[in-house]
């Protein structure tokens, strides 16, 4: 792994799901004084690190946290989701588009070196095939999320190619994690199962036993991220975003397996509409690419990721 242990990292959207345990991660490789942690909102959780309240759309301000920080590197978490999205798909697009513009501008401008962005299994749409979906395959997403992160991975694709950012990013399938909520997707209820499985033992779903999605353990998805941002620049041919998998499984499935813990653990299906953005998106990923070009390989299985969540949840 290539790691520049002087350089300062800045995280937008450091209080989200995926934030909170990249931090940890990051403070590990770079020591807490080199990793500043950003939000929009006010936060006393980051102790260990400068903190930021920051607006990402706010490109003045974005630039003044650079400077005074002497960032060389950002992962732009900061996004609405899914499910949030469609309740709100200007606001949705402005955030998620506008927020990539102001990042990759100041990569281009020479301000910082590298970009992390998250894209999402969302860019792929009904159009798609549904079972190991390839890297390279057709995508029509339908949710503004979706629209907003296929469009993001050519625009990331297009400041590498003419003005040489640095730009890396993964499709991150739902992510399932202990330390941190997810907020507002689809996916959202492979973690919610696990809170409402200890506290009542019984979970309402809002997806169908069927519905069988791509999903990733936190582990993982942070394992990933660190990789393929330290991954020497020869290595990532895909400028866009790559697949990378974890494990497919349907709300039946799990609950089987939330069931080998907590016997009398039972589950109902109530689908709301986020059953509409589930259906149009892959069941199974393939990511041949990754695991060939910087050497991806995931650890969790079905039964190791439940067992996991459930004994750090306890
Ligand atoms: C969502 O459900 O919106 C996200 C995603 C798959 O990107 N977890």
């Amino acid at each position: 792994m290539e790691i520049i242990k002087e350089d300062k990292v800045l995280i937008i959207g450091a209080g989200g799901q995926i934030g909170v345990e990249l931090l940890e991660e990051l403070n590990k490789l770079y020591g807490s004084s080199n990793v500043v942690a950003a939000d929009i909102k006010q936060s006393n959780a980051f102790s260990n690190n400068a903190f930021e309240v920051l607006d990402v759309l706010n490109k003045d301000q974005l630039l003044d946290v650079v400077k005074k920080n002497s960032i060389k590197q950002i992962y732009l978490l900061a996004a609405l989701l899914s499910a949030t999205a469609e309740k709100n798909p200007l606001y949705g697009w402005q955030l998620n588009m506008q927020g990539l513009f102001n990042v990759l501008d100041l990569a281009k401008e020479k301000q910082i070196e590298k970009v992390y962005w998250p894209s999402s299994i969302a860019a792929f749409g009904t159009t798609t095939p549904k079972q190991n979906t390839p890297q390279y395959t057709v995508m029509e997403p339908t949710t503004v999320y979706g629209i907003s992160k296929q469009a993001g991975e050519r625009w990331c694709e297009y400041y590498f190619l003419k003005y040489g950012v640095d730009v890396r990013s993964l499709r991150y399938p739902g992510l399932i994690s202990y330390k941190s909520a997810p907020g507002g997707g689809t996916t959202d209820y492979a973690v919610h199962i696990f809170h409402e499985a200890l506290k009542t033992k019984t979970y309402e779903c809002f997806l169908s036993e069927e519905t069988t999605l791509p999903m990733m353990y936190m582990p993982d998805a942070i394992q990933a991220t660190i990789q393929i941002m330290h991954a020497p620049a020869n290595d990532i041919k895909i400028r866009g975003a790559y697949n990378i998998a974890g494990i497919s499984f349907n709300p039946k499935q799990i609950a089987q397996e939330i069931k080998k813990h907590i016997p009398d653990f039972t589950i109902t299906y109530k689908p709301d509409f986020r059953q509409e953005i589930a259906d149009t998106w892959p069941q199974s990923i393939n990511d041949i690419e990754a695991r060939q070009h910087w050497k991806w390989n995931n650890k969790y299985d079905l039964p190791t990721m439940v067992n996991s969540m459930l004994s750090n949840l306890k």
